[in-house]
């Protein structure tokens, strides 16, 4: 194995479900079980754990406890500010001051927690921000509010990296941050400098990005603080095994992270239903793995050059020598 380290969202050993089968396709594990199916799992170095979903402050220290004994890092805390009946009109852009200050409460909270069990970050995916309908909500509003609770946020943890996680719908139909550019947008609005970007594969495709494009563009403002690999069939975010939909799209990515000397966890954020959680996990980092090998195989003098040129057959050439022996 290589010095990359692969983490995976503690929830693809859970019980999968969706809204058709909310007690799951899987076992309904806890907190324990889960993790001891990780520490099973080959070449996995660590987790992404949820505050306030996987543990809240009343149970963390026995969380703590069960962490260090599974010998797994925390690669992220994830805040949970979405399954909450209050949170259904919005958390961090909630209308309503002490729902608002709940979830701000909330991630700043899992700031405190990251630092504790040494995440290298905490993961903000804010899935209650957003709206439905036309004429359902103020956009200047909505801006201002999610801009407000990013400064409070940051203010409260500058030694934290937090890293936003956009994601164009789901569970909103618009959520208030879809995509790379408005993830940038926000956080330099905010001025702060202890906030970045998750990059999800699936929901940069389902936004119609190219994860490739959207990492390298994030990487020029230093805001590329996490990733999330999964596949999708693009028309929504499937959380499925890595590279079973999109080869090329999933291999320039790789390519890009190389080239951008990206050095954070390579997480895996997925969640295999009906297929063996274990193997779906292992699969998918002996996928990347192979992924990484190909890409160092490859001439990347001779694949720069192409590129300057925009040759596309000079560069899928020389990937294919290397592939499709
Ligand atoms: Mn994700």
């Amino acid at each position: 194995m290589s010095d990359r380290k692969y983490s995976v969202g503690i929830w693809a050993y859970g019980g999968c479900g969706d809204r058709f089968s909310e007690n799951g396709y899987q076992k309904n594990r806890s907190f324990k079980e889960k993790l001891e199916l990780a520490a099973k799992t080959k070449n996995l170095s660590g987790v992404e754990v949820h505050y306030n979903g996987d543990f809240k402050d009343d149970d963390f220290a026995e969380a703590k406890k069960l962490i260090k004994s599974s010998g797994l890092q925390i690669a992220a805390v994830d805040c949970e500010t979405f399954g909450d009946r209050k949170f259904r009109k919005g958390a961090l852009t909630s209308t309503d001051p002490k729902i608002r200050k709940d979830a701000v409460e909330i991630v700043k909270r899992a700031g405190e927690v990251a630092k504790e069990l040494n995440a290298a970050v905490v993961n903000l995916w804010p899935g209650a921000d957003g709206y439905d309908y036309s004429f359902q909500l103020d956009y200047e509003k909505e801006i201002e509010l999610m801009v407000k609770s990013i400064k409070e946020i940051s203010k409260a943890n500058p030694d934290v990296k937090y890293s936003l996680e956009y994601k164009i719908k789901e569970p909103r139909i618009r959520s208030t941050i879809g995509t790379a550019a408005k993830a940038t947008a926000l956080i330099k609005d905010a001025g702060v400098d202890n906030f970045g970007v998750t990059m999800d594969f699936g929901h940069s495709m389902v936004a119609r990005e190219n994860p490739a494009e959207a990492s390298a563009f994030l990487d020029r403002y230093n805001l590329l603080y996490h990733v999330h690999l999964n596949d999708n069939s693009r028309d929504w975010d499937d959380d499925l095994i890595v590279n079973t939909y999109h080869f090329w799209e999933t291999l320039e990515l790789i390519y890009y992270l190389k080239k951008l000397n990206y050095n954070g966890w390579i997480g895996l954020d997925m969640s295999p239903k009906r297929e063996n959680q274990i193997e779906a996990v292992e699969y998918s980092i002996e996928t990347l793995e192979r992924m990484f090998k190909y890409i160092e195989k490859i001439d990347e003098e001779k694949l720069l050059e192409s590129l300057k040129e925009q040759d596309v057959l000079k560069a899928h050439k020389l990937i294919n020598k290397e592939i499709f022996i």
